[in-house]
C-alpha cells in the first residue's frame, strides 16, 4: 500500500496531519475519505436507532437493522465510490450502503414511515425496496437470494453492451444457502461476468444459526467450486472491508467474479418483529458489541491523529440534529396520494 494523497475528498472540518508513526493509509484512500466515512457511520447508526424507536412508538411498521454491519457496508461502498463505475444490488439490511450512496436521513424516515416522497417505490413496498436509479441501486424485494440472479443478469447485460460497470451484490449467510445463489454464481463464473459478491455473514438467518444451515465454516470456501476466488475478511474492520472490496472490483473488471465474505455481527433481533432473546445468548451479543464499529472506528481515527475526540462529538451532535429534523419532517408528511397507486406498474 502506498500513502494516499490527502486532497481528493471534501470534508467540512479541518483534517489533522496523520501521526508520523501511524500506518500508511490504504491504497487509494485519503485522510478525508476516512473522516467522511466516520461521519456517515455515526449518521447511519443514529438513523437506525431512531427507526427502531419509531417502530416502538407505532410509527414504523417494520425494519431490519444494520447495527453491527456498518463497517462491512461502508467499507465496501467506499470501494465502489472510489472506483466510480459500479451498480449496486444491496439487500434489506444494507441501510449504510444506501445512505453512503446518497440517501438522506429525511428520505430514510419517509420510507420507514411509508410517506409521500419515499424514493424507492413511492411508499408502496417494504421500506427502501424498489429502485433508486439515480444512485444506481436496485433492490426489488426481500425474497432471500433473488437479487443474486438479478444482479448477475445486470452484469451480463453490462458485458454484452461493452459497458465498463462492475456490479456489486450484497447478501446474507442465509441467502448463500439458497439454490438461487448457486445458480447465480455458477452462471457468473461460466460467463466471467464483472461482478463482486459480498456475503455479510452474521451467522444467523433469523433464528437459524450458521451451523444448522451449512457444514462449513466459511461461505467464501464455496467460491473455489464455482471457479473463482473467495476471501474472508473481518467485517467489523472497515478498512479491511474497503481493501477487500477494492480488490474484488478490480478483479471483476479485469477477470470476472469473486466472493468476499465479511464476518460481521447482528446486534439487534432479525427485524423489529423478532425477539432474539429466545435463541441468542445475551453474553454473546454483549461480547459482539465490544467490537462495535461505531466505537472502534472513530477511536482508530483519533489514535491516528485524523480526528480529535471533540470532532467525533460534533459528528454525533450533527447526526442527532439531522435525525430529529428528519423524524419531524417525515412524521408531518402525508401518505402517498391514492391516485398514484398504479404508478410504476407494468400492467
Ligand atoms: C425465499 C425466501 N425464503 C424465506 C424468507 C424469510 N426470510 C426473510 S429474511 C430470512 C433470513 C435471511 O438471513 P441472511 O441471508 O443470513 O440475512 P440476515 O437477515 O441475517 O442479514 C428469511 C429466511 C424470504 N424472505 N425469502
Amino acid at each position: 500500500m502506498t500513502q494516499a494523497n490527502a486532497t481528493d475528498a471534501d470534508s467540512a472540518i479541518a483534517i489533522a496531519q496523520t501521526s508520523p508513526d501511524a500506518p500508511p493509509l490504504p491504497d487509494g484512500l485519503a485522510a478525508a475519505d476516512l473522516v467522511e466515512v466516520c461521519r456517515q457511520l455515526i449518521m447511519v447508526r443514529t438513523v437506525d436507532e431512531r427507526i427502531w424507536m419509531m417502530n416502538r412508538q407505532g410509527k414504523v411498521p417494520i425494519a431490519a437493522s444494520a447495527q453491527g454491519h456498518e463497517a462491512a457496508q461502508l467499507g465496501s461502498l467506499l470501494a465502489a465510490r472510489k472506483d466510480g463505475d459500479c451498480f449496486l444490488f444491496p439487500y434489506y439490511r444494507d441501510l449504510a450502503v444506501k445512505m453512503a450512496a446518497g440517501l438522506t436521513p429525511r428520505q430514510v424516515m419517509l420510507s420507514f414511515m411509508g410517506k409521500d416522497g419515499e424514493p424507492y417505490s413511492g411508499a408502496r413496498q417494504f421500506p427502501l425496496q424498489g429502485a433508486d436509479l439515480p444512485r444506481k441501486i436496485i433492490q426489488i424485494s426481500n425474497v432471500v437470494a433473488a437479487s443474486l440472479t438479478q444482479s448477475v443478469g445486470y452484469a451480463l447485460g453490462c458485458k454484452m453492451l461493452g459497458d465498463d460497470t462492475v456490479t456489486l451484490c450484497w447478501f446474507g449467510d442465509g441467502a448463500s444457502s439458497q439454490g438461487e445463489t448457486h445458480e447465480a454464481m455458477n452462471f457468473a463464473s461460466i460467463h466471467q461476468l464483472p461482478i463482486l459478491f459480498i456475503c455479510e455473514n452474521n451467522r444467523f438467518a433469523i433464528s437459524t444459526p450458521q451451523s444448522s444451515q451449512m457444514a462449513i465454516g466459511d461461505v467464501a470456501a464455496r467460491a473455489d467450486s464455482y471457479g473463482f476466488p473467495g476471501f474472508v475478511v473481518d467485517g467489523m474492520d472497515l478498512i479491511a472491508c474497503y481493501e477487500a472490496a477494492r480488490q474484488g472490483i478490480d478483479h471483476a473488471r479485469r477477470v470476472g467474479p469473486s466472493l468476499v465474505e465479511m464476518k460481521c455481527e447482528r446486534f439487534m433481533p432479525h427485524t423489529t418483529d423478532d425477539d432474539d432473546r429466545r435463541y441468542r445468548d445475551r453474553d454473546a451479543v454483549d461480547a459482539a458489541r465490544r467490537l462495535d464499529p461505531v466505537a472502534t472506528f472513530p477511536a482508530l481515527l483519533v489514535e491516528r491523529g485524523l480526528l480529535t475526540p471533540e470532532q467525533v462529538d460534533e459528528f454525533r451532535a450533527e447526526a442527532q440534529q439531522q435525525v430529529n429534523d428528519a423524524t419531524d419532517y417525515a412524521d408531518a408528511a402525508p401518505p402517498p396520494d391514492a391516485s398514484t397507486i398504479y404508478d410504476n406498474l407494468y400492467a
